[in-house]
């Protein structure tokens, strides 16, 4: 069995944490040593505080990472991109990646966080590098950067922009919640696409699972995880593959 799961933004105020650690300890914990246990990126939100803050205010999810028996991937999202920096050694209790390819049933399924879809939809002409060397530099920011974003911008990629240049207004979408965003669907229609694979590097027949977007949907050969967000439309929502079979639940809200 596979389980994905994405965008809980710990250390963001609206993070449904405690229902995600009870999700480790109900969901999570009766998996055994041939399951694997996806973290589809922005389970840590490292753009809106201080790194280490937010690793030690979150310590009691680690430990019950630690103490499950499946295996753990960490695949990174924009708000958790510097955790790719770490050098884990292989006994770490996950190895951290940008993409990862699993089978189940014989089928092939790639996993990643998808602002590399939302880059090649919405950022161009930012390439997917220049994006994800800008979430470094929005990771290890510690302060209010919100309407900063174009000095970011600049010390990051060295870009100029004249006055009235219109990607202005579209990079500086980059800092706001899937929530507020109007142009998401742009990435969902990349997603579903029959082009995306040619962008992303797909074999034929796999499947897609991602998150990013904070909107959950399962199709035939392509997923979204959804989030954990008190702000979001579905919430506490994470993929089961199974037999083939992809399928979308939700966990229990804790009033
Ligand atoms: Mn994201």
């Amino acid at each position: 069995m596979i389980l994905a799961v994405s965008d809980v933004h710990l250390g963001y105020q609206e993070s449904n944490r405690r229902d995600f650690l009870n999700f480790l300890k109900e969901v999570c914990k009766p998996l055994g040593p041939d399951d694997h246990l996806i973290l589809l990126g922005d389970i840590l939100d490292f753009w809106r505080r201080n790194n280490i803050t937010v690793a030690i205010e979150n310590q009691l999810i680690f430990k019950t990472l630690e103490s499950l028996k499946s295996k753990v991937h960490y695949v990174v999202g924009n708000h958790d991109y510097t955790l790719i920096t770490l050098k884990l050694p292989k006994s770490q209790l996950f190895d951290v990646r940008k993409t990862l390819r699993l089978e189940d049933n014989n089928i092939p399924y790639n996993f990643i966080h998808g602002y590399q879809l939302e880059a090649l939809a919405i950022f161009e002409p930012l390439t997917i590098e220049e994006y994800e060397s800008l979430c470094i530099s929005l990771c290890q920011r510690t302060g209010d950067f919100i309407g900063d974003i174009l000095s970011v911008l600049w010390d990051t990629l060295h870009l100029s922009f004249k006055k009235g240049d219109k990607r202005q207004k579209t990079i500086r979408a980059i800092t706001e919640a899937p929530e507020s965003r109007r142009d998401m669907q742009k990435v969902d229609q990349l997603a579903r696409s029959s082009v995306r694979g040619l962008f992303l590097g797909l074999s034929r027949n796999e499947r897609l699972v991602f998150g990013h977007t904070h909107r959950p949907f399962i199709e035939e050969d392509v997923a979204n995880t959804g989030s954990w967000v008190d702000d979001a439309k579905i919430q506490n929502t994470y993929l089961k593959i199974e037999d083939g079979k992809m399928e979308l639940k939700t966990f229990k809200k804790q009033k």
